[in-house]
């Protein structure tokens, strides 16, 4: 039970699938069930990190009807009809919405709907809702108007604030707080039948997670493993889905790398194939946080990452991973040669890159700023 104060009802609305958003939304949701409130989590579909059971967490799966005259079924309004209901029955104290598009619309129609009842409405923001389809001219007036009105925004980094500042011309006082992640799910530990499914002994293993988005260019992790396996052996793992996929898949093929490179698809266990990666290639083209190389971080993985967005907030260069900036993103195999070819360096990076994890980003802390958000707007104004 939290310490401070009654528990709390929260109402998270966030997307079902892999991508960064969805995942913190749902073990947010989770630490604040362990700490004693009820959660009421409303998605298109069962959130793929909602993978133990917990009383405390009722799960709302918004479905939205068909009818002739729509083209284009309106889920922000089925969301906002079954938010609304939801809020009312299980008498919700506020509404946490992951990502502004459409989730944080749909709040705000729920703050309407139930006037004169009080409906905080609280939106972290996440990156791409900013810096990719908040920048959309079809999608900007409502985001900044999505921002402006919540009741506390946060961001998941400084680089984030400043970006939405800067396109939004906002300073309606966002709060940073940073993504975090289970230090006891991501942890160290090799698993010998894994390895060895990935590589023979000896042989170093490359991973790469992400949703195969353009903006994660994972073609490039192809490029950066073709001039890693010049120099040793090794065997390059690609976790995910995504559109740009078939792309790397003909990359490996033109290089003839097919059989060095496994492509794993979407996998709900990433915490288990990480601990076997020597290191993580993430060359996003920008980041506003980058949760997967934090999850690398948790499992002992040295994280090898575009000095971009918010990625050096996460990562301190040559201490607990390596940054690698966007005009020498090239380089990015070389510098992962020089780092696997130096066995200390690798291992006092890898128990630095762990450390990090646990000292600046373990779940518990993190998710007491959160619950000191949502008292802070369910207060009476
Ligand atoms: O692009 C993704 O990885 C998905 C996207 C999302 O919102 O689902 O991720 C964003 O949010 C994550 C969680 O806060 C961050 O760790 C990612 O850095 C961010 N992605 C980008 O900024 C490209």
């Amino acid at each position: 039970m939290s310490e401070a104060g009654r528990p709390l009802k929260i109402g998270v609305v966030c997307y079902p699938t892999f991508g960064g958003s969805g995942v913190v939304a749902t073990e947010l949701a989770k630490g604040m069930a362990q700490r004693g409130h009820e959660i009421h989590l409303f998605s298109y579909a069962p959130p793929a990190r909602l993978d133990v059971f917990d009383e405390r967490i009722h799960l709302h799966e918004v479905e939205v009807s068909s009818y002739p005259l729509f083209k284009y079924p309106p889920y922000d309004l089925a969301l906002a009809s079954r938010l609304a209901e939801v809020v009312e029955d299980a008498d919700i104290d506020l509404v946490h919405a992951h990502y502004a598009i459409p989730h944080t619309m749909a709040a705000l129609l729920v703050k309407d709907l139930l006037r004169p009842r009080r409906v905080p409405v609280v939106t972290t923001l996440h990156g791409t809702d900013i810096t990719v389809v908040g920048q959309d001219p079809s999608y900007r007036r409502v985001t900044r108007h999505a921002i402006r009105n919540s009741d506390a925004v946060t961001s998941v980094s400084e680089y984030l604030k400043r970006r939405t500042q800067e396109v939004f011309g906002l300073d309606n006082g966002m709060i940073v707080i940073p993504n975090f992640v289970d230090t006891e799910r991501f942890k160290p530990g090799r698993n010998r039948s894994i390895r060895g499914c990935f590589s023979r002994a000896n042989e170093r293993v490359v991973m790469h997670v992400s949703n195969f988005r353009p903006v994660k260019r994972a073609a490039l992790v192809v490029d950066a493993f073709a001039d890693i396996v010049k120099a040793m052996p090794a065997t390059l793992v690609m976790i995910g889905d995504g559109p740009d996929r078939s792309a790397c898949e003909a990359r490996a093929q033109a290089l003839g790398l097919k059989s060095r490179v496994r492509f794993l698809g979407a996998q709900t266990d990433v915490e288990h194939l990480l601990p076997n990666a020597d290191v993580f290639l993430l060359p996003s083209e920008h980041e506003s946080f980058g949760l997967a190389a934090l999850e690398a971080m948790a499992s002992g993985v040295v994280p090898i990452v575009t000095a971009a967005g918010g990625l050096p907030e996460v990562i301190q260069d040559g201490v607990d991973g390596l940054l690698v900036a966007e005009e020498q993103i090239h380089t990015m195999g070389a510098r992962a040669v020089a780092l696997l070819q130096d066995g200390e360096r690798l291992a006092a990076m890898s128990a630095a890159a762990r450390l990090a994890a646990v000292d600046r980003f373990a779940r518990e802390a993190i998710v007491a700023r959160y619950e000191a958000v949502y008292r802070d707007v369910i207060q009476p104004t």
